[in-house]
């Protein structure tokens, strides 16, 4: 276990309270809470990089982030969502291909805190949870992906 007893209580108590991971049972939740790290980012630090490889999946514990996105690797980001505690991310590049789709910045001026889990532990433990496998996003669905993990038009 990498986190101490009470960091462990409180990790899981917190998960207990997101509705994601709330129906899963103590067990699970163990072992989710020995898996996770928690890491903390300061304002403007970008967690996740749009066309990056990613193979980790965060929860926020503390603090707000914006997701953004560009069109084309010379446009600019524009904001498509806000997330909060509670909020969950990142598992688009755990789901086949690897990179990630969006940007991730942190928006809080007192930074934020994410629990973060690695790819192995997400396919063990999470990435087969409904709720995750099945999360869509407002996208276009004729979106072409390219290669460089951009797409050809916005949402
Ligand atoms: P990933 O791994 O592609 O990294 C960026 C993350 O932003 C993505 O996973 C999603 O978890 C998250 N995200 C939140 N809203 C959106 C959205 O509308 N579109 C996309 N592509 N990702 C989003």
């Amino acid at each position: 276990m990498r986190t101490g007893l009470l960091k462990h209580s409180e990790y899981l108590e917190f998960l207990t309270s997101v509705p994601t991971f709330s129906g899963l049972g103590e067990d699970l939740l163990r072992r989710i809470v020995d898996v996770m790290e928690e890491c903390h980012f300061d304002y403007g630090d970008y967690i996740i990089r749009q066309g990056a490889i990613g193979d980790t999946f965060y929860i926020i514990s503390k603090g707000n982030v914006e997701v953004t996105k560009r069109k084309s690797a010379s446009s600019e980001s524009v904001v498509i969502r806000k997330l909060a505690k509670g909020d969950w991310f990142g598992e688009r590049a755990l789901q086949g291909e690897d990179l990630r789709t969006a940007n991730v910045v942190v928006e809080d001026r007192e930074g934020a805190t994410c629990l973060v889990i690695d790819r192995q532990s997400f396919t063990q433990l999470i990435g087969d949870l409904d709720s995750v496998k099945q999360r869509k996003y407002d996208e276009v669905p004729e979106l072409s992906k390219k290669s460089d993990g951009f797409y050809d038009d916005l949402i």
